[in-house]
């Protein structure tokens, strides 16, 4: 997958620096003031900071400093594969629920919230599924039969453990896909027709009347022209608004924030009006993936501070724009990075030409980066106005 990003026109970036411990503890253990972890510092704002977690590396005997650091700085976690249809279903009819079991239990021992990831995704379906499909041994009845099952499968044995769940996945396609004119894109679409979006999130729901159920993608961080057919986030904004018009119950719209140094990006002001737009449609909102992905020049591999720092600062920057637009907007419920260290990143293994990296908040050795402590910084010279405490939506009938 490309995850190309376009300059954004610059506005004025405005800190959004308030009064300092106006807000009261909202976490759900006592709230400790000596505490200066992040999950710490957001709860003043009934923010959830998450990481996507790396079940290897979870479990790892001799990663000890991984483990301590999911605990520590996050009160939200989402599993980085192993709640994906093929780590479920690897073969037809058989689940294996163990490694996604064992993270919900992780989860609950380190009181964190969980989102859950994903049911729905043209990526990470099982072989069996897809090939089944192409052979043309499995139909279109009974291709929206097994979806229909594995949603109500899945959220069904985690009832009431799942804060927010990823129903449905990048469902819409990029400005250089053939035909550029935006549209529903993938298996799923091709297959069953884009009717799978409705029925994916009806299924949830009968499965699970608590979870907040979240459509998710990225590029979809600041609107642009506002025409839907070129502009990704008024497209997920109208698609949003008409499901919600048929009844749908969709309660939010998880924007993934992969980013990169070398594309112009966003700036608070720019976020910030993209999520109040969800907002006003009736939405909560969430940062669900954030990274932010530099170039691995020669110069940075051989370890030159002049190609590294300044690239250093830029992902920094780009952290804090995306968590200052949500910290903005009070129906923006949480904010996660898809990964807390460079050590285990999914970014050197997709993006090997040009290669490219350095893209989360701490090293390799576990040292917290300049874009930790600007997020940090963020968390805690925040408070009214601009900064308000969350306000969570009910689970939308
Ligand atoms: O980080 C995930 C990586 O380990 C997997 O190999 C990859 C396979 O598709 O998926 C990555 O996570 C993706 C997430 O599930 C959805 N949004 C994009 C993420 C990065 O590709």
């Amino acid at each position: 997958m490309m995850l190309r990003r376009w300059m954004a026109a610059g506005l004025v970036a405005v800190a959004t620096a308030g009064a300092l411990g106006a807000v009261p503890a909202t976490a759900n253990r006592p709230h400790d003031p000596t505490d200066r972890s992040l999950r710490a510092l957001a709860l003043r704002h009934k923010l959830h900071i998450g990481t996507a977690v790396d079940m290897a590396a979870l479990t790892d005997p001799a990663d000890p400093r991984y483990r301590e650091l999911v605990r520590e700085e996050f009160s939200s976690v989402t599993a980085e594969n192993e709640m994906k249809w093929e780590s479920l279903e690897p073969t037809r009819g058989n689940y294996d629920w163990g490694p996604a079991d064992a993270f919900v239990a992780a989860a609950r021992r380190n009181d964190q919230r969980v989102r859950g990831h994903v049911l729905v995704w043209q990526n990470q379906v099982p072989k069996w599924l897809t090939d089944g499909v192409a052979d043309g041994s499995i139909g279109t009845a009974e291709l929206r039969e097994i979806l229909r099952h594995h949603i109500t499968t899945v959220v069904s044995r985690y009832r009431g453990r799942i804060w927010q769940w990823d129903v449905v996945n990048e469902a819409v396609s990029d400005p250089w896909d053939t035909p550029s004119t935006l549209h529903y894109k993938g298996f799923w679409a091709e297959h069953l027709g884009p009717g799978y979006i409705a029925d994916a999130f009806r299924w949830a729901r009968a499965a699970d009347p608590g979870a907040l159920l979240f459509y998710n993608d990225y590029n979809i961080e600041a609107f642009g022209s506002g025409n839907p057919a070129d502009d990704k986030t008024q497209f997920v904004h109208d698609m949003a608004r008409d499901l919600l018009a048929q009844g749908v119950p969709i309660d939010g719209v998880g924007s993934q924030g992969h980013l990169g140094t070398q594309y112009g990006n966003y700036d608070p002001i720019q976020v910030a009006d993209a999520l109040h737009r969800f907002a006003r449609l009736g939405l909560a909102t969430a940062f669900t993936e954030v990274d932010v992905r530099s170039r691995l020049t020669d110069g940075v591999q051989a370890g030159d501070p002049e190609e590294i720092n300044p690239r250093l600062q830029a992902s920094a920057a780009n952290f804090h724009a995306l968590l200052q637009g949500c910290l903005a907007e009070p129906r923006c419920l949480s904010f996660t990075v898809w990964g807390f260290t460079d050590r285990h990143s999914w970014v050197p293994g997709w993006f090997d030409d040009p290669p490219e990296g350095l893209a989360t908040i701490y090293d390799e050795d576990y040292r917290p980066k300049r874009a930790y402590h600007l997020i940090k910084a963020d968390l805690v010279y925040a408070g009214p106005p601009y900064v308000l405490p969350r306000v969570a939506p009910k689970p939308r009938r």
